[in-house]
């Protein structure tokens, strides 16, 4: 398939940022019921593959890919680590490169294959399988359809958020380059720490709390799964952040919760129109 990955220009006047979803489509639910409306677009930042909690069967994976796919052209959606491994595993052609998203596909894999119904193991049949499955349901179209980031005149969406301090039109050279690759089934050296891209893969870039320098719009991000309420402030390693979702005068905006059976946390979606952050509840 030509044209994977490619970047769209911004689509609509309105939209919602939806962080990492994670499987929970009882959320996506709750977002559809209260926002669907012609004039509004969906801006999924990635993470919607692998559940963290056990698995339901009104409440997972392929049921979220659902959801998107009737969503259809008002869906749009970032690349994430999780699509990311995912899709490298599914589609690296470099048999070295596979290997290495393979084996770290099976450590973060988590009730993506077993929500299509697919018992889980680490032989190729199983990814062989998974594909077939996500293809006769349509949702093979929804992966291809992630983009790198989507901009708009106000906001900047990545999964990871962007780097802070090198201009943001370089960064998107490097994306768009980045998205000509995958699209070519080229998927970088995972075991090349440099070569993963930071907008994707950075916990630094997505729990930094300094004034992002690189643009003046609104950069918005999921990925940093440790912000409230399971931690007021969170300092070690690379990891230093602060507790607010809104940080440098609402310039700078993480979304990422704990959607997971353990904590039950909340969804925090935010509105281009207002710039507000809206709390979904997390009630089943
Ligand atoms: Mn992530």
């Amino acid at each position: 398939m030509k044209n994977k990955y490619f970047t769209i220009p911004q689509r609509f006047e309105k939209h919602i940022v939806i962080p990492d979803l994670h499987g929970e489509s009882k959320l996506l639910e709750k977002v559809i019921d209260k926002y669907d409306n012609d004039s509004i677009g969906f801006v999924f930042l990635g993470d919607v593959v692998d559940q963290k909690g056990y698995l339901d069967s009104e409440n997972n994976v392929s049921r979220l890919l659902d959801l998107m796919k009737e969503l259809g052209n008002k869906a749009i959606m970032t690349m994430a680590n999780h699509e990311f491994v995912l899709l490298g595993a599914l589609y690296a052609k470099d048999p070295y490169v596979n290997h290495m998203y393979t084996s770290y596909w099976h450590m973060i894999e988590n009730n993506t294959v077993r929500a299509y119904g697919l018992p889980f193991d680490k032989s190729e049949s199983t990814k062989e399988n998974l594909k077939g499955a996500l293809r006769r349901a349509g949702h093979l179209a929804v992966l291809h359809a992630i983009t790198m980031y989507y901009e708009t005149d106000d906001f900047i969406a990545t999964h990871a958020g962007v780097i802070p301090d090198v201009p943001w039109e370089i960064q998107k050279e490097e994306l768009e380059n980045l998205a000509q690759e995958l699209s070519n089934d080229r998927f970088p050296d995972y075991s090349q720490n440099e070569a993963m891209p930071k907008q994707i893969f950075s916990l630094r870039n997505a729990t930094a709390a300094k004034p992002v320098i690189a643009t003046d719009k609104i950069v918005l991000s999921g990925h940093a799964h440790f912000l409230p309420p399971t931690s007021k402030e969170y300092s070690g390693g690379m990891r230093v952040t602060k507790s607010e979702r809104s940080l440098n005068g609402g310039k700078r905006i993480r979304l990422a919760s704990q959607l997971n059976r353990t904590s039950n946390d909340d969804l925090f979606i935010w509105h281009d129109w207002d710039q507000k952050i809206e709390k979904i509840p997390n009630i089943r």
